[in-house]
């Protein structure tokens, strides 16, 4: 049954449309103008009533997720690690001395090194090498003047190159026979220098020497008699070689 109230109280105006019998007889008692039993058409909409208590938070929607925001500040440091699992097993170490001590490459080195010093000054001694002078040696070959100068080499020794007339003596003694000595012009026709570097500062040239014969003499001999000639470097003499004083 829908009642609507749509004058003021002086007058009852109510349009009802009654649909139970009943009800719009006791709507006649109150009301001179309720109409029963005539159906009638729905009234026009009345205002919007007033906002409902609020409702129930709803579920999370399923629209689209924001975008990620930036990541947030450093975190603080954190605490050190566990040791790391053992590392795999070294190389074999070198074996120790009689004593036992373990050597060390460097100490085994030095220890080879002082040996063979002290082997080297026995053998020269042997060879009657006077202290302060240079000690001269010879295999009693002849080679040509390239060959010497490997043989030296191979020593630890140079070419004999007298710097004196002491040094040229000496060398002239020992020499069984003519021998190169360390002294060319490979470099610059007629500068002689000495295979070790330098000008040469003394000399014993024959007379007439050097004459470069025929264009191609670039090494120096020692002469039987002390005297010294330029000859081809490619010409076989013998080898000395010295050890410094
Ligand atoms: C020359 C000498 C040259 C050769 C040649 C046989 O002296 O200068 O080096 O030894 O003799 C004449
Ligand atoms: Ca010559």
């Amino acid at each position: 049954m829908f009642l609507f109230l749509s004058l003021p109280v002086l007058l009852c105006a109510v349009t009802a449309s009654c649909s139970e019998t009943k009800a719009c007889e006791d709507a006649q008692k109150t009301c001179s103008v309720v109409t029963c039993g005539i159906p009638v058409t729905n009234g026009t909409p009345g205002r919007d009533g007033r906002d409902g208590a609020k409702g129930e938070k709803g579920e999370p929607g399923q629209g689209l997720r924001g975008l990620q925001g930036p990541p947030g500040k450093l975190g603080p440091q954190g605490n050190i690690g566990n040791p790391g699992l053992p590392g795999p097993r070294g190389h074999k170490g070198d074996c120790g001395d009689s004593s036992g001590k373990e050597l060390t490459p460097a100490s085994d080195i030095r220890s080879l090194q002082s040996k063979l010093d002290h082997i080297k000054k026995l053998q020269i001694f042997s060879l009657g090498k006077k202290s302060g002078k240079k000690l001269y040696v010879t295999n009693g070959e002849k080679m040509p003047f390239s060959k010497v100068k490997a043989l030296c080499a191979e020593l630890g020794a140079t070419v004999a190159t007298p710097k004196n007339a002491e040094e040229n003596k000496a060398i002239q003694d020992m020499a069984p026979d003519i021998a190169f000595l360390g002294i060319t012009d490979e470099v610059t026709e007629g500068q002689f220098m000495y295979v070790t570097g330098g000008r040469i500062g003394y000399s014993n040239w024959k007379k007439d020497e050097p004459n470069n014969q025929d264009s191609e003499e670039d090494c120096v001999h020692l002469l039987r008699d002390g005297l010294w000639n330029d000859i081809s470097c490619s010409s076989f003499f013998l080898a000395i070689c010295e050890f410094p004083a």
